[in-house]
């Protein structure tokens, strides 16, 4: 019998902006995740084009998410850093996909329906089939586990749901060929910690995101300390003081967005905060919050400002790194082949 290994993929888009949000949803779990996981980590540019974008700007960001995963403490040697167009077999798995997943599935994707917004006619068709893309990226490689931020937890759903029809089609080939726990796991979500949804410090009720027109509403990872102070206390809030745990948090989302920011950053529990801020007013919250952020955000832009100093280095561990994914991904790619009868 053939057995799965544990292995983490994840990926962020290089459309620019790169938040806190980001970050303390993504990146920064990444991190974590390589002291005891196979960790491979893409920058994820053919969804980027999903929505146009200016070619320079493009490579630009592509460079900077690749130096904000090194800056964050993901180790190029020891897992994989590569941007997903320069492995073939990402868009040629998405296409058998396109041909598994249903439109029925895609069209309830929320992310779909926010992007495309009232003018969907003229929404790209691969904004549409983003989510069959994004399951070939994990499935490629057989990933089992996924950290992602709360809002891609539909598209994660879907990507098992794919995994589980294709191994259903195609289970007599499959179990011809030795596999008897079907041939694609079916990838788990991380989603964890205190800031899995980071939300805008303008509107509480909006997620902090990289398309936002106002950049007070998010502090950008190559913001310099005055900036990140800046947003900080300029921050919307109410007037009450924190309360002493998390149930006085409720209807207060400006405050528990604050205090889930302060907990991820501090590697402490919302309760834990609250137990030492709670009856605070809100400038004096501030102004440890500012403290703590510079210190743990302020290093991390100071050294993305450095590696993209020097972009053919970038570029090198970029392209080590797809050569290595793609000894992974070309042999799962061709089984794939096999099970579904094309001729190789
Ligand atoms: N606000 C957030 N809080 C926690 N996690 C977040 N993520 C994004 N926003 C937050 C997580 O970051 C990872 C990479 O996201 P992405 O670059 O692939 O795309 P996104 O989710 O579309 O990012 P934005 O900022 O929200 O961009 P726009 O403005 O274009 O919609 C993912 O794991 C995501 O969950």
């Amino acid at each position: 019998m053939i057995e799965l290994k544990q292995r983490v993929f994840s990926g962020v888009q290089p459309t620019g902006n790169l938040h806190l949000g980001n970050y303390l949803g993504a990146i920064a779990r990444f991190a974590e995740l390589q002291n005891s996981h196979e960790c491979i980590y893409c920058v994820v540019d053919l969804h980027a084009i999903t929505v146009w974008q200016d070619p320079a700007s493009l490579a630009h960001n592509t460079r900077e998410v690749t130096a904000a995963y090194i800056a964050a403490g993901i180790n190029p040697q020891d897992h994989i850093i590569f941007n997903q167009s320069q492995v073939a077999e990402h868009a040629e798995l998405a296409w058998m996909f396109n041909c598994t997943a249903r439109i029925g599935w895609l069209n309830r994707m929320t992310q779909f329906k926010e992007k495309a917004g009232k003018n969907r006619e003229n929404a790209s068709v691969g904004l549409y089939a983003y989510p069959n893309l994004m399951a070939a990226d994990i499935l490629v490689y057989r990933a089992t586990h996924v950290p992602v931020g709360e809002d891609q937890k539909q598209h994660l759903e879907l990507s098992r749901d794919i995994a589980q029809k294709f191994n259903n089609d195609f289970s007599e080939q499959i179990a011809d060929l030795g596999y008897n726990d079907g041939f694609f796991p079916l990838p788990e979500p991380l989603i964890t910690g205190p800031a899995t949804r980071v939300m805008s410090l303008r509107d509480g009720s909006k997620k902090m995101s990289k398309s936002d027109p106002s950049d007070l509403s998010r502090i950008n990872l190559t913001d310099d300390a005055d900036t990140i102070a800046k947003k900080i206390r300029k921050a919307k809030t109410d007037p009450e003081p924190l309360p002493s745990e998390t149930d006085g948090l409720k209807g207060r989302p400006e405050a528990e967005n604050l205090v889930g920011i302060f907990a991820a950053l501090s590697g402490a529990s919302a309760d834990e905060v609250l137990r030492t801020h709670g009856g605070a007013q809100f400038s004096s919250f501030k102004q440890d919050l500012v403290n703590l952020a510079v210190e743990k955000m302020g290093p991390i832009g100071a050294e993305m400002q450095k590696l993209m100093d020097d972009t053919a280095h970038i570029d090198a561990i970029l392209g080590d790194g797809a050569a290595r994914a793609r000894e992974i991904a070309a042999p799962v790619y061709a089984e794939v082949k096999k099970i579904a009868g094309l001729i190789a």
